[in-house]
């Protein structure tokens, strides 16, 4: 079975763990988020398609659910002696050369996805994992500071101030004019079920489908199209992701998310038992629902929520 999945970071790379033991012998394509993505001391850090690599390649600090296990931070302590930031971002010394070797790649011509695909030779992730794109998408946040309006990284609206300042727009830089990656659009044609995981609704998966001809290509891929709802009890498993959905007029409900996703684009939705309520209200919007326990808590709840989305895939096709 060919199965395509676009993903986050940690909702995104914890899913594919399960969906690799649910079904050890499908052929998993990951369509990665770039828009979180920044330049910094020179180096480009992809987030987003680390967490997918590393946490799949038994590399990732589990506790954090980001960076490197076993991380030490001697280089970022030194820059900061230097006076050379920004001192809110962690970047570890292992995790450094991750950037060393792809910023070396990319300026020695190589695209991200072909990048990306020589340092998954050392991870082997189990899964073929590409960049939404070859070219540069960064997602800005809008926020408005002492009466000011300003648009800032994202990595500094996340991580800096923790979505603590209200969002009044969320831009992915770029993306209007980028091209899906090689690979892309033909994963997509060739699967037999694409799987939304519990990722970011706005800044991961909604950033992806803002590259133009993915969200064409889904909708008329012709299979299956499945999600799961990173909405649990109207609030956000981890993360800030209520915030961004505000700044798109989305409320934090699992049915809200489905219903901004719509029925062009999802075939069927899974939420969690104590949503059980909105599995009405999603199916009224054309949307198959099941509730389902959706805890990523231990690798077996986590395949079995993957088993549970196959299942809808099969019901819808
Ligand atoms: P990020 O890029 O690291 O923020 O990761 P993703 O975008 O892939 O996923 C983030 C989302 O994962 C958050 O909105 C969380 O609510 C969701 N999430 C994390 N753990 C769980 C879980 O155990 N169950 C569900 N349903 N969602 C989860
Ligand atoms: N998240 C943090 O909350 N603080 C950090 O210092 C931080 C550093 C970092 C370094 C490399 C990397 O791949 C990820 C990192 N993250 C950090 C996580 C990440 O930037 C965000 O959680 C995601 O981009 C949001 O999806
Ligand atoms: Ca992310």
């Amino acid at each position: 079975m060919r199965i395509v999945v676009l993903a986050g970071g940690i909702g995104g790379a914890r899913f594919l763990r399960g969906l690799k033991r649910a079904v050890p012998d499908a052929d998993i394509t990951v369509i990665g988020n770039t828009g979180d993505d920044i330049h910094l001391f020179g180096l480009k850090v992809c987030p987003d398609l680390d967490t997918v690599m590393y946490t799949l390649g038994d590399g990732i600090n589990e506790e954090q659910g980001w960076g490197r296990a076993d991380e030490t931070f001697h280089l970022k302590e030194e820059l900061a002696a230097y006076g050379v930031g920004p001192e809110w971002f962690g970047l570890g010394d292992r995790d450094f050369a991750t950037h060393i070797v792809r910023t070396q790649m990319i300026g020695a011509g190589y695209p991200l996805s072909a990048v990306t695909e020589a340092l998954c030779d050392r991870w082997k992730p189990g899964v073929r994992l590409i960049p939404m794109t070859d070219d540069r998408v960064e997602t800005h946040v809008a926020v408005e500071q002492d009466g000011e309006r300003r648009a800032i990284h994202f990595q500094e609206y996340w991580v800096r101030l923790r979505a603590s300042v209200p969002a009044e727009a969320i831009v992915p830089v770029g993306a209007e004019q980028a091209k899906p990656a090689p690979g892309v659009l033909e994963a997509i044609a060739e699967a037999d079920v694409i799987l939304f995981p519990p990722s970011n609704p706005v800044v991961s998966v909604g950033t992806i489908l803002a590259v133009p001809g993915i969200r064409e290509a889904i909708a008329e891929a012709g299979v299956p199209v499945v999600g799961l709802s990173p909405i649990v009890g109207d609030a956000p498993v981890r993360g800030m992701a209520d915030k961004v959905l505000a700044a798109v007029g989305v409320e934090s409900t699992a049915a809200a998310v489905a219903e901004h996703y719509g029925s062009g684009l999802l075939d069927g939705w899974l939420v969690d038992t104590v949503d059980e309520g909105v599995v009405e209200r999603v199916e009224t919007a054309g949307i198959r629902c099941r509730a389902v326990p959706l805890m990523m808590t231990d690798l077996d709840a986590t395949a079995q929520m993957a088993r549970e989305a196959l299942a809808l895939a099969e019901e819808v096709r």
